[in-house]
């Protein structure tokens, strides 16, 4: 029997992450702790987001692994998020936005890996927008007892064993699957706790919203720009926040679709295949949604490189596959 399926709005989180785990008999309980311990970094970041001061708002004075320039906020999350890791012990080897290289946590024994975006959007920060955490998790290849090697992290993300985002809006959300649906839990801050608020969603098959960075449309491939008329003929709103979580999020719940293909300034598209693309298609998926690189199926693409950005279509089945008919005419 599913007993989380069953479980009612205002579960803790804790508790459905436990009653989840009672679902798989064998379960070590080790993917649970490692949840657990996402969460607990998500309720730092969020405090640190919420501070909005000379510590935690601007810019770092320094670029990333992609030449871009560091927020505060985006070295502070990955420190956190590394550190709830690192601590927790379930997790050997880590992929982030902010890292170049494979970050290995000491935890040679353990058996998971997380590829993570600490602060998509981060841009937004200094403007009190919503960004977002993104993060994904494969069981690792390799055999326990050394570091997570490089093949670890290469998964397709079809072998993802749970993906999930951490939105930081008006209130905080964590929306995750470990592949058997997708939950949505919000943070009650004076409780210091997520409670179940989104049990089960499922996305709709087609919205009458699209969300991607218009100024670009004149460097997108035709089959983009012929779909993007398309959707003004049908008199769709078009909703940009600039946060991928965030459009995610909205398109999710509402129904809609975000594009981010490629252009002439981002030949290869702009999002990162393995803690962007991949883990926000898994979710797409598990809600009865779709994402593909315009054409393809995201999960099925066999990552190359760490950093590796992919075009990204995602959002309503029926919408995705839409667009896959225009870029095929
Ligand atoms: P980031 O990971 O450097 O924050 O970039 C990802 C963000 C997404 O959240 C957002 O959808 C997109 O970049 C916005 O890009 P643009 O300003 O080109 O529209
Ligand atoms: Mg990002």
């Amino acid at each position: 029997m599913n007993h989380a399926l069953a479980l009612p709005v205002g579960t803790t989180l804790d508790r459905f992450i436990h009653r989840k785990q009672e679902d798989f008999p064998y379960a070590t309980g080790e993917l649970s702790q490692l949840l657990r311990d996402i969460a607990l970094a998500a309720k730092i970041v969020a405090r640190d987001i919420s501070k909005f001061d000379q510590d935690t708002v601007g810019q770092m004075g320094t670029e990333n692994v992609q030449g871009e320039q560091q927020q505060k906020l985006d070295v502070i999350a990955n420190i956190r998020f590394i550190r709830a890791l690192r601590n927790g012990g379930e997790v050997c080897t880590i992929v982030s936005e902010e890292e170049e290289e494979l970050i290995h946590t000491g935890n040679q024994h353990a058996k998971y890996i997380v590829a993570m975006d600490p602060v998509d959007g981060s841009s937004n920060i200094d403007v009190n927008i919503p960004v977002g955490t993104i993060f994904a998790v494969y069981r690792r290849l390799s055999e326990a007892n050394a570091d997570g090697t490089l093949e670890d992290c290469l998964q397709q993300g079809t072998q993802q064993v749970a993906a999930g985002y951490i939105l930081y809006g008006a209130s905080t959300m964590l929306v995750y699957s470990t592949g058997r649906g997708v939950n949505g839990f919000t943070y009650e801050t004076s409780l210091g706790e997520f409670f179940l608020s989104h049990p089960d969603i499922k996305t709709p098959n087609m919205g009458s919203q699209y969300s991607c960075n218009e100024a670009n449309v004149s460097s997108f491939p035709l089959g983009i720009q012929n779909y993007l008329a398309y959707c003004k003929s049908e008199k769709y709103s078009s909703r940009y926040i600039g946060s991928l979580v965030a459009d995610f999020h909205r398109n999710l719940v509402k129904g809609g679709i975000y594009f981010y293909p490629g252009s002439t300034k981002n030949p290869g598209g702009k999002m990162r295949l393995l803690y962007e693309c991949n883990p926000l298609a898994f979710l797409a998926e598990q809600a009865g949604g779709k994402a593909t690189d315009g054409i393809e199926r995201i999960l099925d693409k066999q990552p190359k490189e760490l950093h590796e950005r992919c075009p990204l279509v995602i959002g309503s089945a029926d919408m995705v596959d839409k667009v896959k008919k225009y870029m095929t005419l």
